[in-house]
């Protein structure tokens, strides 16, 4: 009867309110049609994974005529647009998360569960999108949920790496990195549009010419390759609106004509491996987590998708309203960190060189149209890329670059007639050495506002990184404390603890989360108190199943599930709960008959796989896990378990199960961190420094409910100051000496005792990130955690004020603050049908 090939699955827009088994009817029609017309089977030879993919399709229909009205809205009400620049977008997978949105998902379980099918089987045939390497990458994704519950316009763009952050493998201890086929069987949430195709230019040389009629010199690029960029279109619902909005991927494509001279010469293959060179650029993702790799490659990376951006930016501006001079008043771009900080350049020469603009107009329109956040303070991850690099990557952006950086200097010159070392810190080109391309800086210059994450982050960015840039433009500078998206991190990840909640008090939280406060209200109720308590245990027997069948590892469901899950870095300090462990097991086996709290201690992460020492760090966990894991004498007591693959979907296992979260990076290093949020609305106690968003959460949920330990920033850089020695806490902590000593000993490293070395090297010769200097204060810390827990209904209380009091890092008050302080964008609410 239907002569489209798919059926949409739109409940609502039958017209008529139909009963739940009409709703159930129609849902199984359109798997069925989907499974037909999509996958070309029919249920005889239908497996999980087809089911799956018309699952995607009964969803995605469903986004696609939200879509088109959103855009028509949009359009219609030429409104301002957020714009979100990111080389990552760490998004988990889509089907749950659509359901969820949709408000479709009891409904579609039950749907399911009628034709013998289990929504949670489904779900899990989904490959996990992990264009992302950390928090950066999923920070983007919560802002993209936000964005669009918020009803605000805005596109996310980004690229579709082919092979996203590798699969890790864990052989013998060891990390070992296998690529990521994440597209393997197609991607049924993605909609190529090659009719938005855009042309970017690489290398070559530049010209000054005259145009006709025209007394100016203009100056053209002529680039000597050019490369296609598709875009791919990934719908992101919000949660209980109409609205629907963008995140648009790019692909590279060789051009047309990929090799004309060599096709004409008769060199057809040599042609086609031309092709080959620019499909390289988005095939894979870079896995370094705050360091930089200064590879062409990743360059070329960088300038392709925010070109292929721009050029999308001004057709849909000018297609909405006619002329450039207006840009900043309806487009607000956000540089997600400088990696897309190019930007700034490109929009100078699109400007300036096509669409004939006056350098100090330009200019303008530039800085007030992009704004930049800040992630991180590590000097090693702040971009730098070599002149020569730039210069025959993007020789027309050097060139301006050049221009700003004279003018800008200029201008810094007047302020500060007799500083030549401030005018030194400030140029967009480091000097000395190998002359580099400061991307930070010009970032800053090009932006009308700057952002840290979190309170403390930035704060010391006023102080330190960005100081000059501070003093020169204070006005610039604001804070943003990141935030979550309570729809995935909550209601999603917890349906159990979700549905104890909107019992007790409604649901509003879920796009209100400030309104979690009326828990307290209930926290002397023992009825909730238990129910709350008996959610957890069932999270962390869930949690048990899975490691036993991913691992192997039996664990104790009734001991303190104590959890570090981030990317491995020496700063986050795995190494320090390591030795924690390590110190627990001998005193266990000193002390067998002691009264111990009986913990499983969970890490999970990626290292980069050029970084050693972090792999060793891993190795370590591993080897230390062998040892204690198969020791009759800790049995019940204590085990070790690291979870290979740390990725976004296996988070959403971890955070409802955790009544520990270990945040204890030396203070003054991480910018913010996410997870630290996730785990507190789940209901999980925070162990940890004064560092990043900790500092925030710990006065949200008090300091009673918060275990803090550990050096302040101020006291990290004082004792640096005077030289920090580690042999002397390893003279005077006995305990300490004894866990190093372990390691020393080879008794985790059977056949090669010099394997650790390294580790032990890095604590006892500068421990650049203070291991030594707070493992005592670390490890007393932590025995208090464990007194408070065997008290479980104090715990329990704790744990549930954590929740109630943790509403402010929702995504939504995060991205409420930019749209109103940085980006002046309003809501624009689709109506419904
Ligand atoms: C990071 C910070 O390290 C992290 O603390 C922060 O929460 C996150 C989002 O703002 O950004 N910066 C960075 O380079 N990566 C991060 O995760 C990779």
């Amino acid at each position: 009867s239907n002569t489209t090939t798919e059926v949409p699955l739109s409940l609502e827009s039958a017209g008529v309110a139909l009963d739940a088994e009409a709703q159930v009817s129609q849902i199984q029609q359109a798997l069925v049609n989907n499974l037909y017309w999509v996958q070309g089977k029919d249920e005889q030879f239908a497996n999980a994974h087809d089911y799956y993919t018309a699952l995607a399709h009964s969803v995605r229909n469903q986004l696609l005529q939200k879509r088109i009205r959103t855009a028509k809205t949009y359009a219609q009400e030429r409104a301002k647009t957020v714009y979100y620049m990111s080389a990552e977008f760490l998004m988990g997978r889509q089907l749950g998360n659509g359901l969820i949105n949709l408000g479709l998902y009891d409904t579609m379980r039950h749907a399911l569960a009628d034709c013998g099918l289990d929504l949670d089987e489904l779900l899990e045939r989904e490959a996990e999108p992990g264009l992302g390497n950390g928090g950066l990458g999923r920070l983007a994704a919560c802002f993209m949920d936000s964005l669009t519950t918020l009803n605000l316009p805005a596109v996310g763009y980004g690229i579709r790496y082919e092979f996203g952050i590798f699969t890790q493998l864990i052989r013998q201890g060891h990390q070992v990195e296998a690529p990521d086929k994440w597209l393997s069987y197609g991607n049924p949430w993605e909609i190529a549009r090659p009719d938005y195709r855009v042309e970017i230019k690489f290398g070559g040389h530049t010209e000054v010419y005259k145009k006709d009629g025209d007394d100016d010199y203009q100056v053209r690029w002529i680039p000597a390759q050019t490369v296609i960029g598709i875009p791919h279109d990934v719908p992101v619902p919000g949660y209980g609106t109409e609205n629907v909005n963008l995140l648009r991927l790019w692909k590279a494509e060789a051009g047309e004509a990929f090799d004309l001279d060599a096709f004409n010469a008769g060199d057809y293959f040599g042609a086609v491996a031309n092709k080959m060179i620019s499909e390289n650029i988005t095939k894979v993702l870079y896995p370094n987590d705050e360091t930089r790799q200064g590879k062409e490659l990743r360059l070329q990376q960088q300038y392709f998708f925010v070109a292929c951006s721009l050029q999308d930016i001004i057709r849909l501006h000018l297609r909405d309203h006619g002329s450039l001079e207006n840009l900043a008043e309806f487009a607000a771009i956000q540089l997600n960190d400088t990696h897309p900080a190019i930007g700034v350049a490109e929009l100078m020469r699109l400007l300036i060189d096509e669409y004939n603009f006056e350098w100090a107009a330009a200019w303008q329109i530039t800085q007030r149209t992009f704004g930049y956040t800040n992630h991180t303070l590590m000097p090693e991850a702040l971009e730098k890329w070599s002149v020569d690099l730039f210069g025959k990557l993007l020789p027309r952006h050097l060139e301006i670059i050049y221009e700003i950086n004279h003018r800008f200097l200029a201008q810094v010159k007047l302020r500060y007639p007799n500083d030549p070392d401030r005018l030194e810190r400030l140029s967009l080109i480091e000097e000395g050495g190998e002359r580099r391309v400061r991307m930070a800086n010009l970032a800053c210059v090009g932006s009308h506002a700057i952002n840290g994450v979190a309170a403390l982050h930035t704060e010391l960015l006023k102080q330190e990184v960005l100081q000059d840039f501070y003093e020169l433009w204070p006005d610039k500078f604001s804070n943003k404390t990141n935030g979550i998206t309570p729809r995935r991190w909550l209601l999603q990840c917890n349906p159990r603890l979700a549905q104890l909640i909107s019992e007790t008090i409604g649901d509003s939280w879920i796009t209100n989360l400030d309104d979690l406060k009326q828990l307290e209200a209930h926290l002397d109720n023992e009825v909730f108190r238990h129910a709350w308590q008996a959610i957890k245990q069932e999270n962390k027997w869930s949690l048990a199943r899975y490691i036993h069948d991913t691992v192997g590892i039996k664990v104790n469901p009734d001991s303190m599930f104590d959890v570090q899950i981030k990317r491995i870095h020496e700063y986050k300090r795995q190494l320090m709960n390591v030795l924690h462990v390590i110190t627990l097991y001998n005193r266990m086996v000193q002390n067998p008959g002691d009264h111990v709290v009986p913990r499983t201690v969970i890490f999970g992460g990626k290292a980069a796989p050029g970084y050693a020492m972090a792999k060793l760090v891993v190795k370590l966990v591993n080897a230390v896990a062998d040892v204690v894991n198969n020791d009759p004498i800790v049995a019940g007591r204590l085990k070790v378990v690291f979870l290979p693959n740390y990725n976004v979907s296996q988070a959403q296992r971890l955070f409802p199960a955790s009544d520990l979260s270990e945040q204890i990076s030396t203070a003054g290093m991480e910018a913010s961190g996410t997870g630290n949020m996730k785990f507190a609305l789940n209901g999980a106690l925070t162990i940890g420094t004064l560092d990043g968003a900790n500092v925030e959460i710990r006065e949200e949920v008090g300091a009673d409910n918060f275990f803090l330990f550990g050096l302040t920033t101020e006291q990290v850089a004082a004792c640096k100051a005077v030289g920090h020695n580690p042999w002397c806490y390893y003279d005077t902590n006995p305990e300490l000496k004894r866990t190093l000593d372990v390691i020393a000993s080879g008794l985790f490293s059977p056949g090669e005792p010099d394997l650790f070395l390294p580790i032990l090297d890095s604590l006892l010769v500068d421990d650049p990130y203070m291991v030594m200097a707070d493992f005592a204060a670390y490890v007393q810390c932590q025995e208090h955690v464990s007194r408070t827990y065997e008290d479980r209904d104090r715990w329990v209380r704790m744990a549930i004020l954590n929740t109630a009091r943790i509403g402010k890092f929702s995504a939504d008050r995060t991205i409420a603050d930019y749209a109103r302080e940085i980006w002046k964008v309003k809501a624009v609410p689709v109506a419904g049908e």
